[in-house]
């Protein structure tokens, strides 16, 4: 069988749809190649020295695992020298990361969460590599600033996620691709492109030792789902929650599914648990391309404007008459305190 690599696949995307110009495919095949990377490191488990917390804690004051420095590593050193980025944005550092003057510099703004769902590195489950790529706007230098654009600015998003297999999963706006790595090869061979969400789903995910914490509406499509064939869904549900987004969006955007991160009242000024511009949004942006939908339960993720680079957000994502379901309670009791407990 005639295999598509990742190069061609964004060649023929350049040339056939024009998504990806030049210095976009570059970045994605820079950003595929530092994947491959941090899957060897993530791979070496207890045979290397990456398992385990490092001494050091995050600006979000989480305790920073080995391999979260690791990957964040791989991915600055990857990016900085190609003349095709201005700066970087990581869940793993407080400022941005703007490319030396030693290097030229690019149009192409990367943010990425660089391991995401390290608290399963220790007990070898799947994690992951969120990326997301905006454009820098126009004018000299770069800043802090340039990085608080809505996901819909977008021009790339996606991920690599580190399970049985190793799969990059990616969007430039014409559908969602996955590659699955070649080890032999050593190159991401193209296995699934367009990739759909069915509409209905009988599967949700989320933390459920958080139920007692959220507001009415959560409470309701949760309530709903646990009351299976015998309530007012009339079907059962089944439950998944990986503890890693990567997997979980995974599985949505292969089989569909709702995942949610809600807000919850022990720290009712966080919105969510989730960060907008290195998670949500790129996790956003892949489910809409593959047909589902995307909201913090009042609207639209992509549309939301960014107040500072950690912003946090809650998330309902997936199969889109569900994340509509849930969404509608939300709206409901906003108009009528009380009634999405109905
Ligand atoms: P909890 C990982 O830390 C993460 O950011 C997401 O990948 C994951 O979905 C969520 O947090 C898990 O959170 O509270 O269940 O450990």
């Amino acid at each position: 069988m005639k295999k598509t690599y990742l190069t061609r696949y964004l060649v023929e995307q350049e040339r056939d749809h024009g998504h990806v110009p030049p210095g976009l495919r570059l970045l994605l095949e820079v950003v595929a190649r530092a994947c491959k990377r941090i899957s060897l490191a993530v791979n070496k488990g207890p045979l290397g020295d990456v398992m385990g917390s490092a001494d050091s804690a995050n600006v979000q004051g989480e305790i920073q695992k080995k391999l979260d420095i690791i990957a964040n590593e791989v991915l600055i050193e990857a990016n900085e020298w190609g003349g095709h980025l201005a700066a970087m944005a990581s869940e793993e550092m407080e400022g941005i990361h703007v490319v030396p003057n030693r290097y030229p510099q690019g149009e192409y703004l990367l943010l990425f969460d660089p391991l995401d769902g390290s608290s399963n590195i220790d007990v070898n489950v799947s994690i992951g590599t969120i990326f997301s790529v905006l454009v820098k706007p126009e004018g000299a230098g770069v800043s802090e600033q340039d990085f608080l654009q809505a996901g819909v600015k977008q021009v790339a998003a996606g991920y690599c996620v580190f399970g049985p297999q190793t799969t990059l999963v990616m969007t430039v706006g014409d559908g969602v691709a996955a590659f699955t790595l070649d080890r032999e090869q050593g190159s991401f061979v193209l296995t699934q492109e367009h990739l759909r969400i069915p509409e209905d789903t009988k599967e949700f995910a989320v933390n459920m030792s958080n139920q007692r914490h959220w507001a009415a509406p959560v409470q309701r499509y949760i309530g709903e789902c646990l009351q299976g064939r015998d309530g007012p869904r009339g079907k059962d549900f089944n439950m998944r929650w990986v503890g890693s987004m990567v997997a979980d969006v995974h599985r949505i955007l292969t089989r569909g599914g709702i995942f949610m991160y809600p807000w919850d009242q022990r720290e009712p000024e966080k919105p969510g648990k989730l960060r907008l511009m290195y998670e949500a949004n790129p996790m956003s942006w892949l489910i809409e391309q593959a047909g589902g939908l995307a909201t913090d339960g009042k609207r639209r993720i992509m549309e939301i404007e960014p107040s500072h680079l950690h912003a946090r957000v809650s998330v309902f994502l997936g199969s889109r008459n569900e994340v509509e379901r849930v969404t509608g309670y939300h709206r409901a009791e906003s108009a009528a305190p009380g009634q999405a407990a109905a």
